[in-house]
């Protein structure tokens, strides 16, 4: 239920709950320091440089693969690239820092020289590190920097962007289906207290992303549960980016009545759909895999919110001028 306008708001014809919720939603697409700024949902393409990701994984193992990939996904819409060199699906074995660092910094150094605006998904300083020196504009951590204490200050001495995980112990053994009262109050405290770290630790504020972890020691209950309420992850007041890209929960949404999940390559659509309702709910970015149906969802997202009045949208959702008034 959407609570009571106060009585100083009585006499404005926008409902107090709308401006909150526009005013939550700015706060979620606030432009990341040092990075483009995109007018809606940007576009995170995933390239995953190694033989057994959960949904992707040797379809990129050499370097030249996985160069040419991450360029066509931009071809297809994606705004910046995530590349990683380590699985996080469950049960996955680490691999070690100098393959991880053979795998991604190429990659890295590839398309970065190409224009291309790059993510470094690791848990490692040194990757991250050498990433940042080969051209990455940003480090995707899923341990929020938790993984490896070296971590933050590389991200605060390299003044780099930095996504922020909410996540629940290692690995091996750690990546466990996590027990929850309150998962969406749970997160986000849990989520605080890193971003919290992150501060201490000498990262800017206008460089923290924060990400729910969907699937990360949650289950498909949980991480809908979680989409359900971005409003609350918004309230950390840093952007938003969400990834839900072909994972287990879509597999249990879609499965058909003996409970077959269908495999992870055929849940793009229903990513695309994900895709959606996170850039209508103001998310800063969504990170996927097949690019071309998401590039088309936020950007319907965006023009719908541009249909909104300037009244409805004061200033537009982002913060810049709807789309149509320009
Ligand atoms: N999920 C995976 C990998 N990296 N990074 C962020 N920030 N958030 C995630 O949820 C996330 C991630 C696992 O998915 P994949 O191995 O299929 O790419």
């Amino acid at each position: 239920m959407r609570p009571a306008p106060p009585p100083e708001a009585a006499a404005n014809t926008t409902p107090h709950w709308a401006y909150a919720e526009h005013m939550s939603k700015q706060t979620a697409r606030r432009h990341l320091a040092g990075l483009t700024a995109w007018d809606r949902c940007a576009v995170m393409g995933v390239v995953n440089v190694t033989p057994d990701s959960f949904s992707d994984g040797g379809r990129f193992f050499d370097t030249t693969a996985a160069v040419k990939h991450g360029l066509d996904l931009v071809a297809e819409g994606a705004d910046l690239v995530d590349v990683g060199g380590e699985s996080t699906r469950p049960g996955a074995t680490r691999v070690d820092e100098d393959e991880e660092l053979r795998r991604v910094v190429p990659v890295v150094r590839g398309l970065a020289s190409e224009g291309v605006t790059v993510s470094v998904d690791t848990m490692r300083a040194s990757v991250a590190g050498r990433a940042l020196k080969a051209g990455a504009a940003l480090v995707n951590d899923v341990s929020g920097g938790l993984a490896d204490p070296r971590m933050i200050p590389v991200v605060a001495d390299a003044g780099a962007p930095f996504v922020v995980m909410h996540w629940r112990g290692l690995l091996e053994g750690g990546n466990v289906r996590g027990t929850y009262d309150d998962v969406v109050t749970e997160v986000v405290d849990e989520l605080r207290a890193r971003v919290e770290a992150v501060l201490r630790g000498g990262v800017a504020p206008d460089r923290v992303v924060v990400d729910p972890g969907l699937g990360f020691s949650k289950d498909a209950e949980h991480d809908l549960v979680l989409l359900a309420h971005l409003d609350r992850l918004h309230a950390l007041g840093h952007p938003l980016l969400v990834a839900a890209s072909r994972k287990r929960f879509l597999g249990r949404v879609l499965a058909g009545p003996d409970a077959t999940p269908p495999p992870a390559r055929e849940r793009d659509a229903a990513t695309a759909a994900v895709s959606a309702l996170a850039a209508h709910a103001g998310a800063w970015a969504v990170r996927v895999h097949e690019v071309r149906a998401t590039a088309d969802a936020v950007r319907v997202a965006r023009a719908v919110e541009g249909a909104r009045t300037p009244h409805e949208n004061p200033g537009g959702t982002d913060g810049t001028a709807p789309e149509g008034a320009r």
